[in-house]
């Protein structure tokens, strides 16, 4: 049977790179992103941080303190978290990957796994040049960088990825995974945090190759059946987890700011018209009907309101999305006395029938 080309893309420093996009000024300093607790005007945790805050530690996760702390006396940029505009820009590049897909999954708002195998008739090499050919059209459409992972499955395509950042590309070939995975420590596999890797150290188990030579009926024994049994296959690189389409929702939203702060429809519906048309040529590229819309307007005190609705059947049309727009924001303009300073439409669509369609091809070729 021929062996599968699975993809994995995952953006690098995905909300520090997002800020440098928006300000190029931030890039070549230390940029972190924060998670802000609002307790005090420090209290938080780091979300993210840029390759150059790297080299000082900094890492995801860390108290914002610890960061400041470490990046004291150099020039550094800490930013909030602005998870709005971050989607946008997820939306955008999650359209142009799953263009070289015959099977797209997104996993959170940075990552996605494509499924290539049928696209590149099974050829690892042409894989890579599909690969370099996704970094060249991103650049030049969004202006930011990705790392990828090309291997026979979902499992070694994610460690793959990891193996080379940022804008890596790393082709883990069948005939390889074995060598490959052998000398990678064992806490590269996705399921063994600190505790695992402890336990497994205590039984000589260092490396994946360790791993791949224990005796299944141990690792049974000590981590119990599914673990025991996981941790055997994944040992030896095996996966058969398909890329499938995710259930969800997905969705497609485009923000823009109004040329003066107004609470005036007709004006504010000039800028979200625009937005609708945008919106929509997204949707018709994928040959797909929106169910959902919703708005969201940021008003001049710096709130948020937002408003959505459900439609009966799904549309596709621009002039049904033009008019529910237009009817959100008069709902929501009732509902404030303040002028809207930025404004934003996203539709969310679901067709059940082609996600099923899109699943079975993936099961039987
Ligand atoms: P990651 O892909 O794990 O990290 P990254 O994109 O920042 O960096 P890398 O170059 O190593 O891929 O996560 C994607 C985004 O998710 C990240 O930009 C911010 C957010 N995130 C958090 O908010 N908290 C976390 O602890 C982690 C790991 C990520
Ligand atoms: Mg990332």
């Amino acid at each position: 049977m021929q062996s599968r080309v699975v993809m994995l893309v995952d953006l690098d420093y995905f909300f520090a790179q997002c800020e440098e996009l928006r300000n190029p000024s931030l890039r070549g300093k230390p940029v972190v992103i924060g998670m802000y607790s609002g307790r005090t005007a420090e209290s938080g945790a780091v979300s993210t941080a840029n390759y150059a805050a790297r080299t000082f530690g900094v890492k995801s996760g860390m108290p914002l303190f610890q960061a400041k702390r470490k990046l004291e006396g150099h020039d550094s940029v800490f930013l909030p978290v602005d998870y709005d505009y971050y989607e946008q820009i997820s939306d955008k590049l999650m359209l142009i990957f799953r263009g070289y897909a015959d099977v797209f999954e997104q996993v959170g708002i940075d990552e996605a796994y494509l499924d290539l195998t049928k696209r590149v008739n099974g050829s690892y090499d042409e894989a890579k040049a599909v690969g370099l050919r996704m970094k060249t059209e991103v650049m030049a459409q969004v202006g930011v960088t990705f790392s990828v992972g090309i291997a026979p499955n979902k499992l070694v395509a994610k460690i793959a990825c990891d193996e080379q950042k940022p804008d890596g590309l790393t082709v883990i070939k069948p005939s390889d995974v074995k060598p490959f995975l052998e000398r990678l420590p064992a806490d590269r596999l996705l399921g063994v945090g600190k505790k695992t890797s402890a336990r497994m150290a205590k039984l000589g188990i260092n490396t994946i190759g360790d791993l791949a030579n224990f005796d299944v009926q141990r690792l049974v024994e000590v981590f119990g059946k599914t673990l025991g049994i996981y941790f055997h296959n994944a040992g030896s690189g095996r996966d058969e987890t398909p890329v499938q389409e995710s259930g969800e929702a997905e969705s497609i939203s485009r923000i823009a700011t109004l040329k003066q702060n107004s609470r005036d429809l007709a004006f504010i519906a000039e800028t979200t018209d625009v937005l609708c048309v945008e919106v929509q040529t997204d949707l018709a590229k994928r040959g797909l009907a929106f169910n959902q819309v919703g708005i969201v307007a940021f008003l001049e005190d710096l709130t948020v309101r937002s408003r959505s609705t459900t439609l009966d059947n799904p549309s596709e049309s621009l002039n049904v999305l033009r008019e529910t727009v237009r009817g959100l924001l008069q709902r929501l303009l009732d509902g404030t006395d303040r002028n809207v300073r930025r404004i934003g439409v996203k539709i969310s669509m679901f067709r059940e029938e082609e996600k099923v369609q899109t699943r079975l091809e993936s099961y039987f070729g």
